[in-house]
C-alpha cells in the first residue's frame, strides 16, 4: 500500500512515527511544509523537514519537542557572547545539519536533492520530499503588525491573535519534484495532526499540489490536531477559533473543504455533534502519549481509508 503524508514538524512526525509501525516505511512519501524555513546566521533551516528527520531516525529531542537530543549550546553560547543574533536557538548538533544543507543549497543542488542525501545519511526508510524547491513562506496578519512565521512564533511566542494568513511565493510555485507523483499513486492520502493553518495551509496554497489532492480518486484521511477542542501544544486551537469560527471537529474539516473524505476525532470531541463536510467520522483516541498510541492513531486512520476505498 502506497500512502502520501501531508506533514508539519512536531505532531506531524509523531504520526508518522506511528505510521511507520503500521505501514511498511519505504511505501510511505511524505511531503513536508517548507514554509517556516528561515535563514539564520546565513544557515538554511527547515524546521518542519528536520522534526521529521530526527523523529523518524531516533534522534530528536521528546521534552523540548524540536530539535535534537543529547544537544549542546556552545555555539549559540559564543554567538550571543559575540551579539550574534540567538533568539532562534540553533544547538551544535543541529547546526551540523544545517551546515551540509546550506552548503548543497549554495552549490547549486535543490532542497529536495539536499534532503534526499541527509535523510539517506541518517537512515531514513521513508521518503521525505519538502512541499516545494520554490521559496513560500507563511507570514500571519496580527493586531500588532504582520510578522514571518518564525518572529511571531519563536521571537514572539505566539502570543498575537491571527487575523491573516499570506504565503507569499505560493502562487507562483511549482510542487517539488515526486510531489504530485506521490499524491496520484497513493492508495491512500493522510494529512498529519498538524496545524491546519501553519503546516497544512502552505503545502495546500502550492497549487498543482491542491489540484492533484482535488482530483484524487483514493481516499484522503485528515486527523485533527485538537483534543476537547484545545491544541495538545501551539496556537492551533486559538487560531481556528479565531480564523473558523470555533474548535469542533467540524470547524476543523472546514479548512479541508472538498480535499478530505475522512475526519479522525478524538473521544472528547464525539459530544459536539455530527462533522459535516466529510463521508466518515472516526473516533477514538488521537493523544500520542507514546509510539504506541501513536500506532494505534495510524491504524485508526489507515483503516478508515479502507472503508472509504
Ligand atoms: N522553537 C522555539 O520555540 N524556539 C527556538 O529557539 C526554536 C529553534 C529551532 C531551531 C531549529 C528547529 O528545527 C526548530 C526550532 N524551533 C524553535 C521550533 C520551530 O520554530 C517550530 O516548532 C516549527 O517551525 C513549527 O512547526
Amino acid at each position: 500500500m502506497n500512502v502520501a503524508v501531508l506533514s508539519g514538524g512536531v505532531g506531524g512526525a509523531r504520526f508518522l512515527r506511528g505510521l511507520m509501525g503500521v505501514v511498511e516505511p519505504g511505501n510511505v512519501s511524505i511531503v513536508g511544509n517548507v514554509a517556516d524555513d528561515i535563514e539564520v546566521l546565513g544557515l538554511r533551516v527547515s524546521p518542519d523537514l528536520d522534526s521529521i528527520l530526527y523523529t523518524l531516525t531516533g534522534r530528536s529531542d521528546e521534552e523540548r519537542g524540536w530539535g535534537r537530543s543529547g544537544e549542546t549550546w556552545q555555539a549559540l553560547e559564543s554567538v550571543a557572547e559575540l551579539g550574534g543574533e540567538s533568539w532562534f536557538r540553533l544547538g551544535d548538533r543541529d547546526i551540523g545539519l544545517h551546515l551540509v544543507r546550506t552548503e548543497l543549497l549554495r552549490s547549486g543542488v535543490t532542497l529536495t536533492e539536499a534532503t534526499e542525501r541527509i535523510a539517506r545519511a541518517l537512515g531514513l526508510e521513508a521518503r521525505l520530499l519538502p512541499a516545494t524547491d520554490d521559496p513560500v513562506r507563511t507570514f500571519v496578519e496580527t493586531p500588532a503588525g504582520t510578522f514571518s512565521f518564525q518572529t511571531w512564533f519563536v521571537a514572539r511566542g505566539h502570543r498575537d491573535e491571527v487575523d491573516a494568513l499570506h504565503y507569499p511565493g505560493a502562487p507562483a510555485a511549482a510542487a517539488a519534484p515526486g510531489v504530485v507523483e506521490a499524491i496520484d499513486e497513493a492508495d491512500v492520502i493522510l494529512i498529519a495532526p498538524s496545524n491546519p493553518y501553519v503546516s497544512i495551509g502552505p503545502i495546500l496554497a502550492v497549487g498543482e499540489i491542491r489540484a492533484a489532492l482535488e482530483r484524487r480518486s483514493v481516499p484522503c484521511v485528515a486527523i485533527s490536531p485538537l483534543i476537547g477542542g484545545r491544541a495538545v501544544k501551539g496556537p492551533a486551537d486559538r487560531m481556528l477559533a479565531r480564523l473558523a469560527g470555533g474548535t469542533t471537529p467540524t470547524h476543523v474539516a472546514s479548512c479541508y473543504e472538498g480535499l478530505i473524505d475522512a475526519l479522525v476525532i478524538d473521544e472528547l470531541d464525539e459530544a459536539s455533534g455530527p462533522v459535516r463536510g466529510v463521508k466518515q467520522t472516526v473516533v477514538t483516541k488521537t493523544l500520542m502519549s507514546d509510539e504506541s498510541a501513536a500506532r494505534k492513531l495510524a491504524a485508526a486512520a489507515v483503516h478508515a481509508s479502507g472503508a472509504l476505498a
